[in-house]
């Protein structure tokens, strides 16, 4: 991938002047080893990311070298034990690193979350400890990048009906079909694929880059989460081995407990862009003058603000509590589903209001807002649909199944 013309684009003296916004002293709710946490990913956004970010997501390519740096701070699965990679923190901890990453831009989230919550957990929760042993290490120091592919052209929010399949072929499966819309899939050493086996039972398995008849064409042309990259993994005929298929699960709550996992992080993740677009509105209006006034002394200005910052305190009392619920083993799916899609919502929303304050400036990579707005239209669609989070909790409130 050629990263020059980018990195000729960068601005490494452009200062980040994110300050910090706890309206609820939400702080105090977190231990020492939290705020340690966050303050070290924020300082590492605030060098590695913030002065690039812009150029990177116009130029619509992917800073792959931060991927080392996401590795040497820990965001590949902050949760998971240190014996596999991961961090050996709590969910909380989890939490704040995503925030912190999303507060930078929701494409190197991307980049954590599927590293940490669809690669290696699903490869911690369901591999043998031989498998564990093989990739984990290697997925947690960054040497290896991971995807994850549960997507297909024809099956987005229904995944129950995917196409792609294993057929046994002695000690090896021979692997057919496609998967759409896969972060990180051009770049990836391995991904975690998810298909149908002869009896029809949903299969997770580890593929390889390099089998002969699996590629990943990337897809161009997306107007949202342009710093991540985005493709395709076409199999045709792919022999996998059958030491590298997860030997105890059967069925789609394989993967959808993945995307608990990631969901989760998405729910904190969503309420550092828009403490960014917050904090960005908020300094604008400061210093904004029209009819000679900042603009923030208007009262609509403030009303904006106001609603913003009441927002975002909600969400993060959202997330804490689905923390502590996580922490306790008792977070339900339909539980991080609800944090996800509210605060994905209220990030988009902050965002286009944060947008409006800044007027015609709003518009432009001078501020972050119209990046953030733009990444969220994703964040809001992947990890499920606003609509089907919706359906999630209307099932759960109801007892009756929409998609039944
Ligand atoms: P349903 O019959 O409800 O469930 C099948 C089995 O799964 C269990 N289950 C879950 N388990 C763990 N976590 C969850 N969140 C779970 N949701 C359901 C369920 O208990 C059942 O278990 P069992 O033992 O009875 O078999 O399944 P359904 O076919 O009716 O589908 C339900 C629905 C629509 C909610 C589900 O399919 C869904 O969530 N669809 C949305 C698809 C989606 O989110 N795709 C995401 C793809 S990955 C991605 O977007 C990565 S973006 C990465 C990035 O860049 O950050
Ligand atoms: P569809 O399922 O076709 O939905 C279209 C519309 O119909 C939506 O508004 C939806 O809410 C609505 N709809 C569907 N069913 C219902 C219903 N029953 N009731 C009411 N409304 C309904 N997937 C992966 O597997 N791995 C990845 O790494 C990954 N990364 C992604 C990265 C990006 C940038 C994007 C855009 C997507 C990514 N995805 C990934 C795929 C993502 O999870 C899907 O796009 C998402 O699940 C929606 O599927 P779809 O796009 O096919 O939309």
């Amino acid at each position: 991938m050629g990263t020059s013309t980018v990195e000729s684009m960068t601005n490494k003296s452009k200062v980040d002047k994110y300050s910090h916004h706890d309206y609820y002293g939400v702080d105090d709710l977190l231990s020492e080893d939290h705020l340690l946490a966050r303050d070290a990913v924020r300082d590492w956004v605030k060098q590695e990311v913030s002065p690039i970010i812009e150029a990177y997501s116009e130029k619509g390519e992917c800073p792959t070298h931060l991927f080392k740096g996401l590795a040497d701070i820990g965001a590949f699965g902050p949760s998971l034990p240190t014996k596999y990679g991961g961090g050996g923190m709590d969910e909380i901890a989890y939490g704040v690193i995503m925030q912190e990453l999303e507060r930078g831009d929701s494409g190197i989230r991307s980049m954590a979350s599927v590293q940490g919550s669809l690669v290696m957990y699903p490869i911690y929760r369901y591999a043998s400890e031989e498998q564990k042993m093989k990739w984990l290490p290697k997925l947690g120091s960054g040497e290896f990048i991971g995807c994850f592919g549960l997507t297909e052209p024809d099956h987005g929010s229904n995944p129950s009906g995917m196409v792609t399949n294993i057929k046994d072929d002695g000690d090896a499966y021979i692997l057919n079909g496609a998967k759409m819309w896969i972060t990180n899939s051009p770049v990836a050493d391995i991904a975690v694929v998810w298909a149908k086996d002869e009896e029809g039972q949903i299969r997770g398995m580890v593929v390889e880059k390099g089998m002969k008849g699996f590629s990943t064409p990337e897809i161009h042309g997306k107007w949202s989460l342009r710093a991540s990259i985005t493709g395709e993994l076409v199999f045709e005929d792919v022999r996998v081995p059958k030491e590298n298929v997860f030997p105890d699960i059967r069925g789609l709550k394989g993967p959808l407990s993945c995307l608990s996992k990631a969901r989760y992080g998405i729910a904190w993740g969503a309420i550092g862009a828009a403490l960014d677009c917050y904090d960005s509105a908020l300094r604008y209006s400061q210093e904004r003058v029209q009819f000679g006034k900042p603009i923030g002394q208007f009262q609509l200005t403030q009303k904006k603000l106001a609603e913003m910052i009441t927002e975002i305190t909600k969400a993060q009392l959202l997330a804490w509590r689905l923390g502590s619920l996580a922490n306790d083993g008792k977070a339900s799916p339909s539980q991080i589903s609800m944090a996800k899609r509210n605060n994905v919502a209220m990030a988009l929303d902050i965002a286009r209001e944060a947008r409006q304050i800044h007027g015609g400036m709003g518009i432009t990579n001078e501020y972050p807002c119209m990046r953030h707005m733009m990444n969220l239209e994703t964040v809001l669609t992947y990890e499920g649909t606003h609509d089907i989070h919706l359906l999630i909790t209307g099932y759960d409130v109801t007892g009756l199944n929409a998609f039944s």
